[in-house]
């Protein structure tokens, strides 16, 4: 941390578990990185006052504030970072990049590509001004993501021909395990699609190179009902009696055409019992193929389809080397990363940006192209999984197009 360096006065509006996971970052990344700027994590932001005093605390916040109009308008706070429930992302992100700040977001970037398009304008706008902003799609910096991005980038696997991606989880396979926000529409946007489902939607468009065009999708509810916390309804911390609605998707399938014409497949389930968080991308290419696993962070599958026949295996390189992405500010090669340290890249990234008068990505407006990807996916899951074209949610004439070579 070099003491000379210009502070960076943070806010933090929320403070659940992406709460505790950027607070980790905003207090590592400056002791392993040589940032330009030093973050100084100013305000944490809550609805309750105990609760988000507790919370301060805890992960090293200066002060606890429960009105977030407030902390955006003071001069002493130069970045906003928004880890809320996806129903006030628009609000609080279009009036924090009004007031000048630099807007890190969480993702979804919104609950719809109507709040997603009015916070790419106000991106825009306040970029006029020096503002910066980005979506927090935090696993293309691990650094086993990045460097399957790389190795397709530079053509080590040849021409992408297809592409498979999946986020399974199963923390919600006990039909028991209460209702949360996540379950709400009203709070979320959608359910597994677009909590995790934005994830494989992201890394895989990340890590090919290339935009998703149109999507045949189904979404399915598998639970209808859960218990209500009783904390919900002020009452000591056991489900209550009284049971919610949910009004989400649990399980989300789709096909996606990519730019080129190529095909993947996609998943996203908080069902998949057994499965922990294991969001994976597989590209396969002419001359070879990557496959990345959340799971096995550490490790990326390459195989090479130019080695000679006798050799050729899918290969495990452990990302640890002082020449793999970010690597060198950590520890020697064979000591391995968490799902954490993702979050500190997120923060050396955006920093840098910031200091340089440079877009940070992603961008508001890649976080804007997911949520239509994720609105084409309700549509054609709502007209018979009909291809429906990413662009302008209309559905495609003739589906035999997702056939294009
Ligand atoms: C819950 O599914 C969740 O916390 C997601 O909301 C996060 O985005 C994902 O990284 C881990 O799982």
């Amino acid at each position: 941390m070099s003491p000379e360096s210009s502070p960076l006065r943070i806010a933090m509006i929320g403070h659940g578990f992406m709460g505790a996971a950027h607070s980790q970052g905003w207090r590592t990344a400056p002791r392993f990185f040589p940032l330009p700027l030093q973050p100084v994590m100013q305000v944490l932001v809550g609805r309750s006052e105990t609760a988000t005093r507790e919370a301060a605390d805890r992960w090293g916040w200066a002060e606890a504030a429960t009105d977030w109009r407030e902390v955006i308008a003071r001069d002493d706070i130069d970045v906003v970072d928004i880890v809320t429930p996806g129903d006030s992302h628009a609000e609080i992100a279009i009036a924090a990049l009004a007031a000048g700040k630099h807007v890190l977001c969480e993702k979804p970037l919104a609950n719809s590509v109507g709040e997603a398009e009015a916070m790419v304008d106000a991106a825009a706008e306040a970029r006029r001004q020096g503002a910066r902003s980005m979506v927090g799609f935090t696993y293309r910096r691990v650094p086993a993501a990045t460097l399957a991005r790389d190795l397709v980038a530079a053509g080590r696997i040849g021409q992408v021909r297809q592409v498979r991606a999946s986020y399974l989880q199963d923390w919600l396979a006990d039909a028991e395990s209460p209702m949360t926000w996540r379950l709400e529409r009203s709070r979320a946007g959608s359910g597994a699609l677009g909590d995790i489902g934005a994830h494989a939607i992201d890394l895989a468009q990340f890590i090919s190179g290339l935009p998703i065009t149109a999507v045949s999708g189904v979404l399915q509810t598998i639970v209808e009902e859960r218990p209500l916390m009783a904390e919900s309804r002020g009452l000591s911390g056991t489900a209550s009696a009284e049971r919610g609605t949910v009004t989400v998707d649990d399980v989300a399938l789709f096909t996606a055409r990519f730019e080129t014409g190529v095909l993947g497949s996609f998943e996203a389930s908080r069902f998949a019992t057994g499965r922990k968080n294991a969001l994976r991308v597989e590209v396969s290419g002419s001359a070879g193929a990557i496959s990345f696993d959340l799971e096995e962070l550490n490790s990326l599958q390459f195989f090479d389809a130019a080695a000679p026949i006798t050799e050729q295996g899918f290969t495990r390189i452990i990302v640890t080397e002082p020449e793999h992405p970010y690597i060198a500010a950590w520890w020697p090669a064979g000591h391995l990363l968490g799902y954490e340290h993702g979050f500190s890249h997120q923060v050396k990234d955006f920093v840098e940006a910031i200091a340089a008068g440079t877009d940070p990505s992603p961008s508001f407006a890649d976080g804007l192209q997911v949520q239509r990807v994720l609105e084409s996916i309700e549509t054609s899951s709502a007209t018979g999984s009909a291809w429906t074209d990413v662009a302008d949610h209309q559905q495609t004439n003739n589906p035999q197009e997702a056939t294009r070579p």
